[in-house]
């Protein structure tokens, strides 16, 4: 049976989770929620347990130290592998990315094997964010193509749909990435291995409250890890042939259940 999943990581998100998790099941009731947490000092793991009591839909993973956002994701992907979701979504948990997009994602991972939302198609869609940030952005997606050949315009965006197949293709690659540089590895890997890679527009706003957990570390470890990327592709700036688990090879893609009204 086919559903989908949508992992949101979190480190000191106490303000934002209760609604944050509403508005996702209202956006798109079929999905269900896993927060990943990291032992937030300000009890947001407390709280989350009080939602799961509450709501079956949404589950947590509590992890016991604060190990970056690409740790937290892979436990996530593993938590969804072994269970039957077949569209594992990603999601910031402050607000940045909108729930209203959920079903936009959905139907666009119907023909492909991952869907980027991008705030650099068609222009550039940021609100309230500091010049700077959106500098840095925009450079990591130019860098990347720089180094890579990966064409994509946000590739450390984190607002993001996969196929299954994806995920367990990618279980086995060496994805040791803990900050933004994980996004990008993720996006390359899959890239590069032939899946089907789309990018859709989406807006970005800045968190309303709660503070970011970006840092010097994470740029210094994307500078690098993006190097490592082409390296591992043997150099290579293009995909090898199509996948053979992309969905141009599988035939028709799975829908999404439908829950009875
Ligand atoms: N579990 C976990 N979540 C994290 C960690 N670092 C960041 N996050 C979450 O990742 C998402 C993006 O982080 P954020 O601080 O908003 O980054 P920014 O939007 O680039 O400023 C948010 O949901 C954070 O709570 C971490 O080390 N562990
Ligand atoms: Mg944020």
């Amino acid at each position: 049976m086919a559903s989908g999943l949508v992992i949101i990581p979190t480190y000191n998100e106490r303000d934002n989770v209760a609604a944050l998790s509403q508005q996702v099941l209202k956006a798109c009731p079929e999905v269900e929620v896993l927060f990943v947490d990291d032992n937030s000092p300000d009890g947001t793991g407390v709280l989350l347990d009080e939602l799961v009591a509450a709501e079956p839909r949404i589950h947590v993973l509590h992890r016991s130290a604060k190990q970056g956002l690409g740790r937290a994701y892979v436990a996530g992907f593993d938590w969804a592998l072994e269970r039957d979701f077949t569209f594992i979504f990603e999601m910031d948990a402050d607000f940045s990315h909108d729930p209203r997009e959920i079903p936009n994602l959905l139907a666009q991972a119907q023909q492909a094997d991952v869907v980027l939302g991008s705030r650099y198609v068609d222009g550039i869609r940021v609100i309230n964010w500091p010049l700077h940030r959106l500098i840095l952005s925009r450079t990591a997606g130019y860098y990347v193509k720089w180094v890579t050949g990966m064409p994509f315009s946000d590739p450390t965006g984190g607002y993001r749909c996969y196929r299954r197949t994806v995920l367990e293709a990618l279980r086995g690659e060496r994805i040791k990435a803990q900050g933004y540089a994980f996004q990008i590895e993720m996006a390359h890997t899959a890239w590069i291995s032939g899946f089907q890679v789309v990018e859709w527009p989406i807006t970005f706003e800045d968190r309303h409250s709660g503070t970011s957990k970006m840092g010097v570390g994470i740029v210094r470890e994307a500078l690098w890890r993006v190097w490592k990327c082409w390296f591992r592709a043997g150099l290579r700036r293009r995909p090898r042939a199509i996948h053979a688990a992309s969905i141009r090879q599988t035939g028709e893609p799975a829908t999404i259940t439908e829950t009875a009204s």
